[in-house]
């Protein structure tokens, strides 16, 4: 399988987030990189597909706002990274405000997200790379890795948060779409459910949203992907949460991809991206499911099954020592079926 990444992705580099009523290290650091490039072998440079891609799932006011979030912030007088304070709980909308402030808290939902001086660059070309990805599956490959950095399932159309701006799985699933390769399911095994991704195609028949994430009621993001969010309008019954308590092992975790994937199949799937998280790892440092890097390889292998045309797009998992191993377990899972 052809793996995807280019360099400009680690110019994000973002120091502190909030997490658990204190401030702590940014975990989506860049070192995860080096953790998946040290373990995955040779890796392809993306092309450049340009904006048009991005804008056919993200707003043009959302774009424009993240393009120069960075510049906007140092020229208020700020130093260090850029984060929100004042967040739309009640009727958000889109205002025209002009305090940078302002524009963070309208666009951003929550503190665990900062924007830093590389943001857009790192953003943009993790959507290259998964576009470069979908391009290599649909020339004739059957599946293809996106190292996407930074990840991409908990951004919507307007809006950042959960160490995501560009919802890279989106963009590649709405590009298949536009190339007549749907319909399309998008299944999200990252360890938190994915709702942006689900958001972005909420009413949408065409595109299947299924996620098997821990339980919202104890884990971020909190507010979605509770069970009984099933889509509507052309959409109802194409978004399929599946969440699963703390301290789940591969007992549980095993049968409920299945019945994810039979989900897959029931809705007539012809093409798949897969949301990867690493998170589910047993010592992922901010989760708690207790899955092995075996379990990563049994993932790949159960969701080969499907044998669909698939780009994989990474998406979390935070132990750096850990990360490349259990990567690698998974696309071997995939590869071999
Ligand atoms: N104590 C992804 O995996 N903070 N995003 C959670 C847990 C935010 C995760 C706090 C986690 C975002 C792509
Ligand atoms: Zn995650």
């Amino acid at each position: 399988m052809k793996r995807f990444f280019s360099k400009r992705q680690t110019a994000h580099a973002p120091l502190r987030e909030r997490n658990n009523g204190e401030w702590t290290d940014f975990a989506e650091s860049p070192a995860r990189v080096d953790s998946m490039l040290d373990a995955i072998g040779a890796v392809e440079e993306p092309n450049d597909q340009g904006i048009e891609p991005i804008l056919a799932v993200h707003d043009t006011d959302y774009v424009a706002f993240l393009q120069t979030a960075y510049d906007d912030w140092l020229a208020a007088g700020r130093e260090g990274d850029a984060i929100g304070y004042a967040f739309p709980a009640v009727h958000r909308r889109k205002l025209d405000l002009t305090r940078i402030d302002g524009k963070l808290g309208a666009y951003g939902f929550d503190a665990a997200t900062p924007i830093a001086s590389g943001t857009w660059e790192a953003a943009y070309w993790g959507a290259q790379t998964a576009l470069s990805a979908l391009n290599a599956v649909t020339v004739g490959e059957n599946q293809a890795f996106a190292l996407c950095r930074p990840p991409g399932h908990h951004s919507g159309t307007d809006y950042y948060g959960g160490y995501c701006y560009l919802n890279n799985a989106a963009i590649a699933a709405q590009a298949a779409i536009n190339r007549g390769l749907g319909p399309v399911a998008v299944l999200d095994v990252d360890y938190h459910h994915g709702n942006g991704t689900q958001d972005i195609f909420y009413n949408r028949g065409d595109v299947l949203f299924a996620s098997i994430h821990a339980d919202p009621k104890t884990d971020y993001p909190y507010f979605w992907g509770h069970a009984d969010e099933t889509g509507e309008g052309d959409g109802k019954g194409t978004t399929f949460n599946q969440p699963l308590a703390r301290g789940t092992t591969w007992e549980q975790y095993g049968p409920t991809l299945e019945r994810a994937l039979e989900v897959i199949s029931g809705f007539g799937a012809k093409f798949l991206v897969i949301s990867y998280g690493a998170d589910t790892f047993e010592a992922d440092p901010i989760s708690a499911f207790e899955l092995t890097t075996i379990d990563m390889s049994r993932i790949g292998s159960l969701i080969a099954t499907l044998d669909l045309p698939a780009v994989t797009v990474m998406e979390g998992g935070y132990n750096i020592d850990a990360l490349g191993r259990n990567v690698e377990a998974f696309l071997a899972g995939l590869e071999s079926g």
